[in-house]
């Protein structure tokens, strides 16, 4: 896709910076997609030994069997089965039927060579309602996978929390009420007792930003509030939440990690005004210093505050000590990077570089070594991991695009491994094709194609490629 097609989008208002909308314009970047490495193609530099080489997916999106064997619904259940809320109605009741498939995926993964895959726990299926007794049928599917993991010398990365809350607590308010931070790490202790050592690393929340903007501001997601102030509060929740979640860890005595996966997109002027400098400074904030200080730094950062009006309900619902539980050391902090956010003297949002199918997203390979050595500068050496970074295109098996996307990205985190950051693994979204919230089936991001209809599984051409990238430990 060309610049000028970005603009005219852009100018005509379809793209609206890293926020995810419900709806999206299907954009293709084949035909100007530079062309892949392809397997005869000479390897870039090693990566470090050890290197994770990993592929993302979440429960919700691939697991299905929503209603055997004793799982509870999730704010996302309900919320698929009201009437125009998913793109063609589509639920994630089946979805790529993971937890009937979950040998054959396990197959795949090692097929692949994949030496790290990050999951995440479907909260209502260990903990019906919840709360209180463990639904033993349920927890028995993770410990599968996890023993599966192993036995395939594949290291589980586990997220406790990716946006799934348990329709019982949200009908006491869910995020909104301070509660739920205590039920999380409760949850999160039951998970961490079962599991133990066998997860070397376990995330906490998943991208509580996108919680915060999609789903209780735009309403386009699970549960589809829009309530900016509402929002903030659940925010806050969220995040002491996780700081519960590390301490609970603390507590065991197990010598697994523990750290959040937010997701952060570097902020550039969009032209050389000092205006459009303050509005950076302001959309930095809220894209990812609201995120970032808070879990490092253990405060919110004063210009985020100083938005915010007093009588805005969140200053009440921080209350004193919350920020200490919230920067409790973390061990890790995963990165899911989709692009970059460029804004006017306004502080509005234009594109000057190309999406995909995704027209949220704004692809630039040289954002995600700007935020990895910028974490670094900022916040210290803490060990970082690309928990999810990939596009979604229109390709249906033989997705160049892709490939040149995921190329050009490990190109960029190969960088700043040599600019010294501690970059541990490499975590692609998605595995396979998944149920992509409100845009249902309709978005494909895997490197294996999946057919619904069958659940057939393809390599696409990325797939192959991936393979090859890290059977060579080298792009
Ligand atoms: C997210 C989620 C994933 C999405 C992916 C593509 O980051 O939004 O973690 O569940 O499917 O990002 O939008």
């Amino acid at each position: 896709m060309r610049r000028r097609n970005l603009l005219t989008l852009a100018a005509a208002g379809t793209v609206a910076g890293c926020a995810k909308p419900g709806a999206g314009t299907a954009e293709n970047l084949a035909p100007d997609a530079p062309d892949p490495a392809g397997s005869s193609s000479p390897a870039g530099p090693a990566f470090p030994e050890g290197f994770g080489w990993g592929a993302a997916t979440s429960a919700y999106q691939i697991e299905g069997a929503a209603n055997e064997d004793g799982r509870g619904p999730s704010v996302w259940d309900v919320f698929c089965h009201e009437p125009g809320r998913i793109r063609n109605g589509d639920t994630g009741d089946v979805a790529a039927d993971h937890y009937h498939r979950y040998v054959s995926d396990l197959d795949l993964m090692q097929d692949l060579g994949l030496t790290s895959y990050r999951f995440s726990v479907s909260w209502s299926r260990v903990l019906p309602t919840g709360r209180g007794a463990v639904n033993a049928k349920g927890m028995d599917f993770y410990q599968r996978l996890v023993d599966g993991l192993h036995e395939r010398g594949i290291a589980p990365v586990v997220t406790l929390f990716h946006w799934d809350t348990p329709q019982a607590l949200q009908e006491l308010g869910g995020w909104e009420n301070r509660d739920c931070a205590k039920w999380f790490a409760d949850y999160a202790h039951t998970m961490f007792t079962a599991l133990g050592d066998r997860v070397p690393t376990w995330l906490t929340l998943n991208e509580p930003k996108t919680v915060v903007d999609v789903g209780y501001t735009a309403g386009t997601h699970a549960p589809g509030k829009r309530d900016r102030n509402l929002a903030n509060v659940v925010g806050h929740h969220l995040l002491l939440g996780h700081g519960l979640a590390v301490q609970a860890l603390r507590g065991t005595t197990g010598k697994s990690r523990i750290g959040a996966a937010l997701s952060l997109s570097p902020a550039y002027p969009a032209d050389d005004s000092a205006a459009a400098a303050h509005q950076t400074a302001i959309a930095d904030g809220e894209e990812n210093r609201r995120w970032l200080d808070p879990v490092l730094r253990g405060h919110y950062p004063q210009d985020w505050l100083d938005t915010q009006p007093a009588d805005a309900p969140v200053r009440a619902a921080i209350k004193d000590g919350d920020l200490a539980v919230i920067g409790t050391q973390s061990d890790v902090l995963g990165v899911n990077y989709y692009g970059t956010t460029h804004v006017t003297s306004t502080g509005g949002r234009i594109m000057v570089h190309p999406t995909s199918q995704a027209t949220w997203q704004e692809i630039d390979p040289n954002g995600l070594y700007d935020l990895l050595t910028r974490i670094k500068r900022d916040y210290g050496d803490i060990p970082l991991s690309i928990t999810e970074n990939g596009m979604a295109t229109t390709n249906p098996l033989r997705d160049e695009d892709r490939i040149a996307f995921l190329r050009d990205h490990l190109a960029a985190a190969h960088r700043s491994i040599q600019a010294g950051v501690k970059l541990e693994s490499y975590h692609l979204w998605s595995l396979m094709d998944n149920f992509e919230w409100a845009e249902g089936y309709t978005q494909r991001w895997g490197i294996v194609n999946v057919d619904f209809a069958s659940q057939r599984r393809t390599h696409k051409s990325s797939a192959d490629w991936y393979k090859t990238v890290i059977a060579r430990n080298a792009v």
